[in-house]
């Protein structure tokens, strides 16, 4: 097999080029040769000086994850950059694309860096559960300074290389070409000795503050939340300050060890692979193409209109949104404006972008408008009648080959498919709100839905930045069906003795950003309530009919202050009595184990469900659904690798003690009965 690695001579310069694509990652065979090139350079005595550069996309995107886990080949990844900074003669870093955890740490053992100006470059790490194990956690802070490498290491988030380049930590900004220019670089400091390494330099750990480290957890206490990376981060680059190179690199051996072998780190590395393979769709061709979207149509210029309009203009895809009144219109295209300005505000965007976007937005009342778009997403009233309606009437207008979407939350994408004469071209495009803001794209498949169809809206959702699933047409998709199950107990147990509390706690003591109570509040309790009606049927309608319809209202299953904190409500207290009298319910102690078995089992319980009916492509799928969509803590990996974690026996067994106070609402999955009993797993990873 050939090497992802060749070298060239240019001059006295020797250039070490790794061809590895997608993403340059650093697999056993680009450690081999990035070693033999620096021997090479080393030994060779017409050659003053090294450049290390990548071919393709990126610079090196970090050590290959897919060898995580599996037995090690030698070199390692630390002696390999060890073994860099070492040589006699200077190295020099080219970078661009994203230089990223042991990509980082390369350039880090390299002399010099320099870089084009879109690069970007970071260590994400902690995203997969871990710390850069490569000596980046000491050399990152003696080259960018502690404060910055504590924010690198515990956020993930990568920085431009102009940043870069103020800090320190890129040498040179590259206008044209990278290689040439790395090359004259690397001839101007051929002869200049001592060559600066990283893990000498000692300058800015000495001027680091003190108190920066419990200065920086108490400013971030929701980075350290729930996650054990962050910390055991933060622990490295510490020894970086308090000790000398060769024993802090020890202490991170010693801590990425620790974060190798525990469950988190194992959850975070399978969602990395899980939030890829969802954009991959099941029975359609790879060579199917998709259609170009040039002008998308949205109806509705609500709080679902308005949020799905954002992220075409953010992605300067121009949007004609249509209203039923001026005064509707106005308002809409209003937030608009003043979520972009508040966006402004924060550095997100300049004045002139937010004008930009803007610029791109063509309000209208005029529904023919729509004529010239080619995707269309209908954001209306969730109601069958009204949606079927205006599919019927879109189905004059819209061109040949439009794609007809709807934003739909539960309803049949099918039937409103069939008003229309192209069933083909009609999709489910389920936004998550704020949908400006939430990652999570369900993409319905239909019956008929064409294959194009669906590749168009998986290429545009990342366009939009968005992570797209593909769900079968059934009530709630994937995430709000698996929410039905759950919001059923949660309801009963209250009935029973639980308090809204203590079901609330148990779900963020979890991870969840919230429990099922809470979240009630803050969607609305009155969703779905027949106001005209009144009837009051059970606890939700009490509360809507005692005017209680959550955040909105200053109260639902909580009391709320001015400023939106919730407190234990006596009178929700007194309603939920009341139903337990009527009902002739005596109350019981309710045990947390209890509260988790009827609800998050339950949700595993539907998640099998939704696989063995094919509404999930696979159960990956599902977990994606759930961290993006409802916020379940990545580091336990989502609802079905979760499962997996737990054993699927225990989730059986506790379902089936939970069963004599579910009753008729409750009834098993085959399929993770099967699993449970032949000792299978839901996830591969
Ligand atoms: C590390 O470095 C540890 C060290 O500190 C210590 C060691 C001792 N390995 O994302 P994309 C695949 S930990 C293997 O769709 P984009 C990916 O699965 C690592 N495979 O592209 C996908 O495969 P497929 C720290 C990888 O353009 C394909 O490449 N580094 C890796 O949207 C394309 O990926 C990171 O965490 C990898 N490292 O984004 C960086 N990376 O086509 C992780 C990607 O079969 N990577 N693949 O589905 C990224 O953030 C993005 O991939 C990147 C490109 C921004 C680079």
């Amino acid at each position: 097999m050939t090497s992802p690695i060749s070298t060239e001579k240019h001059g006295h310069v020797l250039i070490i080029r790794s061809n590895n694509p997608p993403v340059n990652a650093l697999g056993a065979a680009v450690r081999q040769g990035l070693v033999a090139g620096i021997e090479e350079a080393e030994a060779a005595e017409d050659i003053k000086a090294a450049v290390i550069i990548c071919e393709g996309q990126t610079f090196f995107a970090g050590a290959d994850i897919t060898e995580f886990g599996k037995p090690p080949v030698m070199p390692w990844l630390p002696e390999v950059v060890d073994r860099i900074e070492a040589c006699s003669k200077p190295v020099v870093a080219a970078i661009h694309g994203t230089a990223l955890g042991g990509g980082l740490e390369v350039a880090l053992g390299c002399h010099y860096r320099c870089a084009v100006a879109s690069a970007k470059l970071g260590v994400p790490e902690v995203k997969l559960g871990l710390l850069p194990g490569a000596g980046g956690t000491q050399r990152l802070p003696r080259v960018a300074g502690v404060e910055k490498a504590l924010q690198m290491v515990t956020t993930g988030t990568p920085i431009s290389a102009q940043e870069a380049f103020e800090i320190g930590l890129v040498d040179r900004m590259i206008e044209g070409d990278l290689l040439q220019h790395a090359v004259a670089y690397a001839t101007e400091v051929a002869d200049v000795r001592p060559l600066p390494r990283s893990s000498e330099r000692q300058g800015k750990i000495e001027e680091a503050s003190p108190t920066a480290f419990d200065d920086f957890i108490a400013a971030n206490p929701r980075t350290f939340k729930g996650f054990e990376a962050p910390m055991k981060n933060l622990e490295a680059v510490r020894a970086a300050t308090l000790k000398p190179y060769a024993e802090g690199v020890m202490d991170e051996r010693k801590l990425f060890m620790e974060l190798m072998s525990g469950t988190q780190a194992k959850a975070q590395q399978y969602f990395f692979f899980a939030e890829r393979k969802a954009a991959k769709i099941e029975g359609v061709d790879e060579t199917v193409k998709p259609r170009e979207i040039k002008r998308v149509g949205v109806i509705g210029a609500g709080t679902m209109g308005g949020g799905i309009s954002m992220n075409f203009l953010s992605a300067g895809i121009p949007v004609t949104i249509v209203e039923m009144s001026q005064e509707a219109l106005d308002r809409g295209a209003g937030v608009m404006l003043r979520n972009y300005e508040a966006s402004a505000k924060k550095g997100r965007f300049t004045a002139e972008q937010v004008g930009q976007m803007m610029g791109l937005l063509n309000p209208t009342l005029d529904f023919d408008s729509l004529a010239d778009c080619d995707l269309i997403i209908e954001a209306v009233f969730e109601q069958m009648e009204i949606k079927k309606d205006i599919f019927g009437r879109l189905d004059k207008i819209a061109k040949p080959d439009a794609i007809l979407a709807s934003n739909t939350s539960y309803l049949n994408v099918d039937e409103i498919a069939a008003a229309t004469s192209r069933p083909q071209d009609v999709v489910g495009l389920h936004f998550f709100s704020p949908a400006n803001v939430m990652k999570l794209l369900e993409v319905v498949r239909g019956a008929k839905t064409a294959d194009d169809v669906l590749v168009t809206a998986m290429a545009l959702a990342k366009k939009i930045k968005k992570v797209a699933v593909v769900a079968g047409v059934c009530y709630g998709f994937i995430g709000n069906r698996m929410l039905i199950p759950r919001q059923t107990e949660a309801t009963k147990l209250l009935l029973e003795g639980a308090t809204p509390a203590q079901i609330d706690k148990v779900h963020t003591d979890f991870g969840m950003p919230m429990g099922p109570f809470q979240m009630a509040d803050l969607a609305g309790v009155d969703i779905g309530w027949h106001r005209d009606v009144n009837r009051i049927e059970n606890i939700r309608d009490a509360l809507c009919s005692a005017d209680r319809w959550g955040q909105k209202k200053g109260a639902g299953f909580y009391d709320y202050d001015d400023k939106r904190r919730p407190s234990p409500s006596p009178t929700v207290q007194g309603i939920i009595e009341e139903f337990r009298t009527k009902a002739g319910v005596t109350p019981r102690e309710i045990s947390d184990e209890e509260i988790a078995q009827r609800t998050l089992y339950t949700m595993v319980n539907e998640g099998a469900k939704i696989l063995e009916e094919g509404m999930a492509q696979r159960a990956s799928d599902i977990d994606v659904v759930w961290v993006y969509g409802y916020g379940w803590p990545v580091y336990r990996g989502g609802p079905m690798h979760w499962a997996d974690a737990e054993g699927l026996q225990k989730i059986v067994d506790g379902l089936k003690a939970a069963a004599p106070h579910m009753g008729d609402d409750f009834s098993f999955s085959q399929l993770l009965l099967d699993k449970a009993a032949k000792g299978e797993k839901f996830t591969g990873r």
